[in-house]
């Protein structure tokens, strides 16, 4: 359903006659079919609804950290262009020491406390709680990633996978505290954009691999439909509290549980609880490409892991840098 439309549905709805007196007969008898088919969901041509759950079970990961893995984990091994979001709670000095990356890019964003990041290029820095680290490895970066300050620390890393042509390019950070990110509210819905749009405003993260990655709040009894391109992949991860995600008789979704989306034009939710509901609802265009990963490293055929192995090792092609340096402590 078209903008124009949706506004003319609205419009009915509200019974503001004067914009229906201003289309043909024609017109409004299609946005009344639309909006017996509206009855169903008030928004959406193709609403989205879950096709997979899986709760995040913790793991262990790094160094003595234990991660709650979703995407990424065995029954949900890649959802294209997305290769693994991981929650992360714990206290130093658990963590993930020096380490390599080609072919992706990392997604920070803490949602308790702080950790520090260190790179072999010099780069160096402290995120704290909401604040974004966007790290685009491409041809290679090393660094170490650990938990700074007292207490849990606690935040959220994603995967998302870089096309053939942008899995060489030169790293890149973007880096966004808190308070610039943009942030809307309204009828109890709160929204921190990391990417993408909601609510008509924009974040100024550019996106190689086109992304949304969206952080709602919603307090009882709100609702929310949010826009998904059509034929992007999408996925909600329940931070705290439960909510109703799609079909307005299914069940709630709890903290930890990742919903895997069907293809559509939008995403309803329900907060139909007494509490809270925080979520990321997190979209993508598919790449459409194979995907070969050894661990950190994620490109496209066994030839350019094995190359990557050997780049690596002998410090070359994007991993000069790496030959003289380790992390401070
Ligand atoms: C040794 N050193 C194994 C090692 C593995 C790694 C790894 C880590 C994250 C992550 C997740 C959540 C976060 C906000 C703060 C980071 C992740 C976060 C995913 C792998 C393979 C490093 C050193 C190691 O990094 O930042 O929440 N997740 C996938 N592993 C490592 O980075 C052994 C001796
Ligand atoms: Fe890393």
């Amino acid at each position: 359903m078209l903008k124009r439309e949706r506004e003319m549905l609205r419009s009915i709805n509200s019974n503001l006659l004067f914009h229906v007196s201003q289309t043909t007969k024609k017109q409004q008898s299609n946005i009344r079919k639309k909006m017996s088919r509206a009855d169903q969901s008030p928004c959406f041509e193709r609403p989205r609804n879950v096709v997979k759950r899986v709760l995040a079970k913790p793991q262990h990961e790094g160094e003595g950290a234990v991660v709650r893995r979703s995407i990424g984990r065995m029954e949900l091994k890649q959802l294209d262009p997305f290769l693994m979001l991981d929650e992360f709670s714990v206290s130093a000095p658990a963590g993930f020491p020096d380490h390599p990356h080609r072919g992706f890019e990392t997604v920070t964003y803490m949602l308790q406390g702080a950790f520090t990041h260190q790179d072999f290029a010099g780069h160096k820095g402290t995120i704290r709680t909401g604040d974004l680290q966007w790290m685009t490895a491409g041809r290679g970066i090393i660094h170490s990633e650990m938990p700074a300050g007292e207490g849990i620390q606690r935040g959220l890393q994603l995967w998302i996978n870089l096309s053939s042509k942008d899995k060489m390019i030169e790293p890149r950070y973007q880096e966004l505290q808190s308070e610039d990110i943009t942030r809307v509210e309204k009828d109890g819905v709160d929204v921190r954009i990391i990417a993408g749009e909601a609510m008509g405003a924009r974040s100024p993260v550019y996106t190689r691999t086109p992304t949304m990655f969206l952080d709602f709040t919603l307090k009882p009894g709100a609702q929310l439909h949010q826009h998904i391109p059509d034929a992007w992949n999408s996925f909600v991860y329940v931070i705290e509290g439960e909510a109703i995600f799609g079909n307005s008789s299914s069940s709630p979704a709890a903290a930890h549980y990742v919903l895997v989306l069907s293809l559509g034009d939008g995403l309803s939710v329900w907060n139909k609880s007494g509490r809270p509901v925080r979520f990321v609802l997190i979209g993508g265009q598919p790449l459409n490409e194979p995907v070969v990963q050894y661990g950190p490293f994620v490109m496209n055929t066994q030839a350019e892991i094995d190359q990557t192995i050997e780049d690596y090792q002998f410090s070359r092609n994007g991993f000069e840098k790496a030959k003289h340096w380790k992390s401070h402590p």
